[in-house]
């Protein structure tokens, strides 16, 4: 109501504002923000210091309707903001400050001169802007400053987005239109946007981007690809970020002229040399290189019989005289290997603990097999003590119905985050074992720039948990609601509701109970369990299901592929055991009769049905809470927001019958009591095609 109450009718917004929209408050809440914060007294010798001032001038000026008074005159000030160099005012907190590291802020409500203040103050500008976005999200969301006292710092050094965008502007697994990247127009045609989009990453945290696919062209390399990612990397330098990109490693080839790419070649070695000189002669503040090597097809070191371990310290060589980084993917999985899938990445590098060069990040994605709705988490995360980690996600939903399904990623990240790889509950948890998280953008060019309203939640609450994985989900999730619909417990509170639920409905209506990997082939836009064939086991949904007569699911016991083994004793006595598998990853673990007695009484098979329908119920349960909310959001956004919700609902029920009809004809078993037979039969949903599915990878 805050918004209707102030505005009238809400005015239509096409998403582009993101959570950052500063609209009027309420007037008494916007009245007490002015009066405490009009006057301020902040740097703007730098382009970090104009960001953080200009931001709050922007956030003041939308939020309370009045603009700030821009103060020199200390003795003015009631929002003061700055370090102990870049104002006198902040010197005498240097000490309280000193423990913030250098991208953390103190804000803090005290008194000063007589009056009374409040403070955003930092080691470095960076976290006075940090500090800022933080101010404003508080007063976005309607909080209380009496008692203001907030300090903060990251626990992850790298937060870092990675667009698997292609220099001619497509997006794989994008699902947002074409890539932000206009690579046609750099350097000369700054758009704007990429200002914009700096300041939705800064305003979580967020402090680095690779801007290119990781099946990477070697031309991201070239000097005229260089010049064109210097001028990004000038746009976002003043909110903290740093560019990165990945390379692939047979650049010396392709770009260099060599005829090798062997990591351990002295003319190898020398052609990264220079490039990496090339590099930081344009950006001196590059953060390094991402590399997918020996994967689904990439070129790689174990090309010329070397290990992950040299290719990886072959690029650290080149770019620690530098300050730079390689993020070295623990993606790997070949079909020539007959070991399961999900062993693979484990097998190929766990040996190799304390074998990389420091500047060396292993980067691991969440689970062991690709970014489906549900996975345990990676063992990797428990095996790799001496070697830095970081944890990828994906924020786009390539699995989780691209953008038009309302899926809310936050508590997916913070499942992940808060598992315990040992298993002991000491303490160990994958969060625990983190130096950063990457996340693959959701980010186009579309209006509102992930594709839906409620995909922005999801690049929201990678940065808030990569800031902090110790953040909440739901509290991430009512933050992100307040500010991009109202900050109105009316419109919270379901919005929130919803957000929560949606996670485990698409787990239901997709893959409930630990199946995974069932979508259609290749581009992978509905079901598909009974993909078969074709080049490859490990991209067939029979090779994960193993569905047969007699039960269903892989096992991954010590009677199966002894995936379990991977992980410490005590999460792989958890995992291996029928009677103590959490349910949700039951299929995932073990080779299941269908007539096995779940936790609720009922057998394997009506669960997994009952299951199927429920995630359709709970779509429709979204749909009503939305329903409710007609007159609350304004009527653009509500728009979009019920037509996706349709199409969800009809896709839940897609997935539904064809996975029940599917299963059905392997089980051989009749449908429970009371579940609707599927309205075609199994070969009508077998005969769907989808050639024009977005996103699919080339
Ligand atoms: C960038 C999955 C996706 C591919 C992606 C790959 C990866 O297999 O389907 O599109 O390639 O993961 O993460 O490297």
């Amino acid at each position: 109501m805050v918004l209707l109450g102030c505005m009238g009718e809400a005015r239509a917004e096409d998403g582009y504002a993101l959570w950052m929209r500063y609209v009027p408050l309420e007037p008494a809440l916007a009245a007490d923000y002015h009066a405490r914060l009009a006057d301020v007294v902040a740097p703007d010798q730098t382009p970090t210091q104009r960001a953080a001032r200009e931001e709050l001038r922007r956030g003041l000026t939308g939020l309370t309707g009045s603009p700030p008074r821009m103060q020199a005159d200390a003795s003015q000030a009631s929002l003061v903001l700055g370090t102990p160099q870049s104002s006198t005012l902040i010197a005498p907190f240097r000490a309280e400050i000193a423990s913030l590291g250098d991208e953390g802020y103190l804000l803090r409500r005290t008194r000063m001169g007589g009056r009374d203040v409040v403070l955003v103050a930092a080691r470095r500008d960076i976290g006075v802007l940090y500090g800022v976005f933080h101010l404003l999200r508080l007063l976005q969301t309607g909080a209380s400053l009496d008692s203001l006292d907030v300090r903060e710092s990251p626990r992850l050094r790298l937060r870092v987005l990675n667009h698997w965008d292609n220099l001619d502007g497509h997006v794989e697994r994008g699902y947002a239109g074409r890539s932000l990247w206009e690579w046609q127009t750099l350097p000369e045609w700054r758009n704007p946007r990429y200002t914009d989009y700096a300041r939705a990453n800064a305003s979580v945290g967020i402090n680095g981007t690779v801007l290119n696919n990781v099946n990477a062209s070697a031309q991201s390399l070239a000097p005229a690809y260089l010049d064109k990612a210097a001028t990004l990397a000038d746009i976002f330098r003043p909110y903290g970020i740093r560019v990165y990109l990945s390379a692939r490693f047979s650049a010396p080839i392709e770009l260099g002229g060599l005829d090798t790419a062997d990591p351990l070649d002295p003319a190898v070695q020398r052609w990264w040399r220079d490039k990496a000189r090339d590099i930081y002669a344009r950006i001196p503040d590059f953060g390094g290189f991402l590399v997918k090597a020996n994967s689904e097809g990439q070129p790689g070191p174990q090309d010329y019989g070397r290990s992950h371990a040299d290719g990886a310290n072959l690029l650290a060589t080149a770019l620690a005289p530098h300050g730079g980084v390689v993020m070295w993917r623990a993606f790997v999985y070949a079909h020539d290997v007959p070991a399961d899938r999900a062993t693979q990445a484990y097998a190929e590098f766990a040996g190799l603990d304390g074998a990389f060069l420091p500047n060396v990040i292993l980067q691991v994605k969440n689970g062991p097999i690709d970014f489906q709705p549900r996975e345990p988490f990676h063992p990797l995360f428990g095996a790799m003590p001496r070697t830095p980690l970081m944890m990828e996600v994906q924020i786009t939903k390539e699995y989780l119905g691209f953008a038009t399904h309302l899926v809310y990623l936050g508590p997916l990240y913070e499942e992940v985050l808060r598992a315990d790889t040992r298993g002991d509950r000491g303490g160990a948890t994958v969060a625990q074992a983190l130096s950063g998280m990457a996340g693959v953008a959701n980010v186009g060019a579309d209006a509102s720039w992930s594709g839906s309203h409620f995909d922005q939640a999801n690049w929201y609450a990678f940065g808030r948990l990569a800031w902090d994985p110790q953040n909440a989900a739901r509290a991430i999730a009512a933050d992100w609601a307040a500010m991009t619909f109202a900050p109105d417990p009316e419109v919270v509170q379901p919005i929130v509701g919803m957000m929560m639920a949606s996670r485990e409905a698409a787990v239901n209506y997709m893959t409930p109970l630990g199946l995974h990997h069932l979508m259609a082939r290749g581009h992978h836009y509905g079901p598909g369990p009974w993909v078969d064939g074709g080049p490859r086991a490990d991209w067939t949904s029979v090779y994960y299901h193993r569905a047969d007569r007699a039960g269903i699911g892989f096992d991954r016991t010590d009677r199966g592929s002894n995936a379990v083994g991977q992980y410490a004793p005590g999460v792989a006595a958890m995992y291996g055991d029928l009677a103590r598998v959490p349910e949700p990853l039951l299929l995932w673990f073990h080779h299941v009769p269908w007539d096995h007695r779940m936790a609720s009484g009922r057998t394997l098979w009506n669960e997994l049905v009952g299951r199927y329908s429920q995630g359709v119920s709970q779509v429709q349960a979204m749909q009503a809470t939305w329903d409710s909310l007609q007159g609350r959001v304004d009527r653009q956004r509500y728009a979009q927001v019920a037509a996706f919700l349709r199409i969800q609902r009809r896709e839940a029920q897609w997935w539904r019958d064809a996975s029940v009809a599917y299963f059905q004809s392997v089980s051989g078993l009749p449908l429970p009591a009371g579940e609707a037979a599927p309205p075609h039969p199994l070969a009508w949903y077998e005969a769907l095609q989808f050639p024009s599915a977005p996103g699919d990878g080339r």
